[in-house]
């Protein structure tokens, strides 16, 4: 068994008694109340999930397995030469709360090596498609098509404990990660690349490697380790996360619950975003003939799209009320990388304008960036300019956290998601109001 898989038992079993004892002695204390328009309102706020896989602070943003994200770039191990730590150890930290030593990360990249080969009928299904179907129609029918593969599925049927469905989950959990850079790289080649697809080159590790199959050089691997890193989780609530959690908790396996996630990703205010403020900038530039705008000129067009009824992509959030954490890092990897870079400036100029705009405006609870105002500047930069593939880089680094998610929902048992809903005469005879 793997250092990874014995650790991660280790720490299950640990683990356990924590969750029974909450249950069992104090399954009765209060977390909250719920107000009507929490019920209405998407149940923002409602203390009602679980996770130790990352914490999601108003103010502070996102912890992974309580580090901030500059603490986790620093801490994890890095390869030489190269400023971001592998994603190989990120799924370690993820998975354990520790912080992997070089040759743990080693091991991991050998276990990706050894899980990486893609069955050829997925390939077909992804051909089998129209060429214009969306990418992330792609992703998740490739994932969804590999349901087959599911050990859990197989072990299950066989009758397995209870208490060992987590073993199962695990081995899904890192054959469709290790299998994930490859088809994301095959769908991009294949729909804007010619169909000119690259195959592996399994010396390199998972950025790294997904780096050179989708054709662009360094210092795109590091872009690559940083994206699907930031991107792997902000806690349960959020639509992927929560979708990916409430369908595995179905039992069903990693690959229904993966594929579902995704689905949910695809929505213009989750995942969609990051596509959708690239091509509000290029509307913005068209109409400025590639000139960037004045802070006068750009407030109107912000003025303009808000008037017509629409968001401003890449601002706001459902938690956050500062600016995100994520965007910031992307900004100090565009500092670095591309200080001069038009769109980069496009953007800082939205960031003068925006915020004051949106208090002005007096709806938003949050008139802050959020990560997708950032991450597409970076893509286009190195020459992926097809915006719609910027949700499928995103829901490769989300599989990762939803993943390690429902390997720990299987290890701590939750069961079955089963909120109430209740009609709206229940809700006004609540309220006390007479008909
Ligand atoms: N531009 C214009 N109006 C905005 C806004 C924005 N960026 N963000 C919020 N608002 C509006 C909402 O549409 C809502 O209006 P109504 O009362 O007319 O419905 C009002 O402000 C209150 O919304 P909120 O409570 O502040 O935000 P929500 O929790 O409802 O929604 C989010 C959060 C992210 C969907 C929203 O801020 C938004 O639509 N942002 C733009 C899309 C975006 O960037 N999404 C990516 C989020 C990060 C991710 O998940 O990937």
């Amino acid at each position: 068994m793997s250092k990874l898989k014995e650790t991660l038992r280790e720490k299950i079993e640990g683990w356990r008694p924590r969750t029974t004892r909450l249950i069992k002695e104090f399954g009765n204390v209060k977390l909250g109340e719920v107000t009507i328009e929490q019920a209405i309102g998407g149940m923002r706020s409602v203390k009602s999930l679980v996770t130790d896989i990352s914490y999601l602070d108003p103010n502070e943003g996102i912890r992974f397995r309580g580090y901030t994200i500059p603490e986790t770039l620093e801490k994890l191990p890095k390869a030489p030469g190269v400023d971001m730590p592998s994603v190989e150890g990120f799924v370690y930290l993820l998975l354990t709360g520790d912080i992997p030593s070089a040759s743990d990360v080693q091991e991991i990249a050998a276990e990706f090596k050894a899980r990486s080969g893609v069955p050829q009928y997925v390939f077909d299904v992804l051909r089998a498609l129209p060429r214009d179907s969306h990418p992330m129609v792609m992703l998740s029918a490739a994932v969804v098509a590999m349901q087959r593969e599911s050990e859990f599925a197989k072990a299950y049927e066989a009758g397995v404990n209870k208490m060992d469905y987590w073993e199962s989950t695990y081995e899904d959990f890192m054959n469709l990660l290790a299998k994930l850079p490859t088809i994301a790289a095959y769908i991009y080649r294949m729909k804007y690349r010619a169909d000119v697809v690259i195959p592996p080159n399994n010396d390199l590790d998972f950025g790294g490697n997904f780096a050179h199959m989708m054709g662009i050089p360094k210092p795109y691997d590091d872009v690559a380790r940083m994206y699907f890193i930031l991107h792997s989780d902000h806690e349960s609530g959020n639509v992927s996360a929560h979708t990916g959690h409430l369908v595995a908790s179905a039992l069903s396996d990693m690959y229904y619950a993966q594929s579902a996630m995704l689905d949910g990703l695809a929505g213009p205010l989750h995942g969609l975003a990051n596509q959708e403020v690239l091509r509000w900038i290029q509307g913005v530039m068209d109409k400025m003939d590639g000139k960037i705008p004045s802070e006068e000129e750009m407030k109107k067009f912000v003025w303009d799209t808000l008037k017509s009824g629409q968001v401003i992509p890449g601002y706001g959030h459902a938690v956050l009320r500062k600016t995100d954490p994520r965007y910031q890092t992307q900004r100090e990897f565009c500092l670095k990388h591309l200080p001069n870079d038009d769109i980069f400036k496009f953007v800082d100029v939205l960031y003068k304008v925006v915020p004051d705009i949106l208090v002005e405006q007096g709806k938003a609870k949050n008139p802050w960036p959020n990560v997708d105002a950032q991450s597409g500047v970076i893509q286009w930069y190195y020459g992926l300019k097809e915006y719609d593939f910027y949700t499928v880089l995103f829901g490769v680094g989300r599989a990762i956290g939803v993943g390690a998610n429902i390997v720990w929902d299987r290890a701590l048992g939750y069961p079955l998601e089963r909120p109430k809903s209740l009609t709206t005469a229940m809700l006004e005879e609540v309220a006390g109001i007479k008909k």
